[in-house]
């Protein structure tokens, strides 16, 4: 069997990469439709090295389509993907459109492919931070049970998409050659004060909420939630966004309800699919957002029993954003959608 498969941001720093991966993992894919706004109709990109034309996203776009995967922003999805189901697509969306909504199922193929069983047409994808901690989480809630989570981000810039990319590397210019520097994107592109993010961190992920946390911190508090089906997990992030342009990486805190053993959950993650343990400080063995760059692995080190808390344990988690984080995952939930697990 092969499919009709629309990409709804195809221009943009997730979209290339889920046209890349749908190649290089093979997926049977019958056409293609890259779709994105007005403003790119009419351009090329390439897949399966032939040139493939951008058309503008509309509700019509979705006839004969089979998956749409949506990656252009939530107001897009909101706009676009009921339309999309209601000519009979199902739509995979890697926006904060649909996470909460209990009607769609929020799913890490690792984690919950159960969920996958009861989609209505949209399933969604979570928010990048969110997966690689809920991967490397999986075994510890499987084989101890899982009391409080602390967690602090350091998110690279690609996560803001293309614009954010093109700035970190003209302010980082600038800096050097000793040239003013302009800020337009960051922390959030559509709020009026922007900060410099070359050689800077800056403690603010996307908009903030009335209980002082911001979007990005309450995404990974809930939809941590809700991909273990368990809201008795305690969750609190801070998220920062720091000068790389790919790979989140995260320092996670957890405390666990029943006493483990350190070597044990080193075996135990190591067996997860899809998560690499890099872990020997002595040998200066730890994951870092250069190497995981281009890999759709989670890569887990610094693992460390707690000095206060017998049962909790420290751990460092890196993943590239726009690969696990994104892309390959909304990859990932199609071919189990299409009985093509790999
Ligand atoms: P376009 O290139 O035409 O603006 P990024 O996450 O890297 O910022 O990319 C955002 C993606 O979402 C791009 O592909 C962008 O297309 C697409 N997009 C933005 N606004 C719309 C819209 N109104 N309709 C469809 N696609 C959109
Ligand atoms: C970032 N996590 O790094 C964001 C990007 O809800 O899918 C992903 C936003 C989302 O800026």
């Amino acid at each position: 069997n092969e499919f009709v498969v629309a990409v709804v941001g195809a221009t943009g720093a997730v979209g290339q990469q889920m046209l890349k991966y749908l190649e290089k993992r093979d997926f049977p894919v019958k056409e293609l439709r890259p779709l994105a706004s007005k403003r790119s109709a009419g351009q090329k990109v390439m897949f399966r090295g032939n040139e493939v034309t951008v058309q503008e996203a509309l509700p019509e776009s979705f006839a004969g389509v089979d998956f749409a995967l949506f990656s252009a922003g939530g107001s897009v999805s909101k706009a676009l993907a009921k339309e999309a189901v209601k000519r009979g697509t199902v739509v995979i969306d890697n926006t904060n459109a649909f996470r909460m909504d209990p009607e769609v199922p929020l799913v890490v193929p690792e984690v919950n492919p159960e969920a996958l069983n009861h989609h209505k047409g949209i399933i969604a994808n979570p928010n990048c931070s969110t997966i690689q901690m809920v991967v490397a989480l999986k075994p510890l809630y499987d084989h101890y049970g899982i009391e409080k989570v602390i967690v602090s981000t350091y998110q690279a810039v690609s996560g803001a998409g293309w614009q954010a990319i093109n700035e970190l590397e003209e302010q980082s210019k600038a800096v050097l050659e000793g040239k003013e520097v302009s800020a337009h994107v960051l922390p959030v592109g559509r709020l009026n004060k922007h900060y410099q993010q070359a050689f800077n961190v800056i403690p603010q992920v996307d908009v903030a909420e009335e209980n002082g946390f911001t979007l990005e911190e309450m995404k990974m508090i809930r939809e941590t939630k809700k991909i273990f089906g368990d809201d008795s997990i305690d969750v609190t992030a801070t998220c920062v966004r720091v000068p790389v342009m790919r790979g989140h990486s995260e320092s996670v805190y957890v405390e666990l309800k029943s006493d483990f053993d350190l070597e044990e959950v080193r075996k135990q993650l190591g067996e997860v699919p899809g998560v690499v343990v890099q872990d020997a400080i002595g040998e200066q063995v730890y994951p870092m957002p250069i190497n995981a760059e281009d890999r759709t692995e989670v890569f887990v080190g610094r693992l460390r029993r707690d000095l206060n808390n017998p049962r909790a344990l420290n751990m460092w988690v890196v993943s590239d954003n726009l690969l696990k984080g994104a892309a390959t995952n909304t990859i990932q939930i199609a071919e189990a959608l299409i009985g093509k697990d790999k």
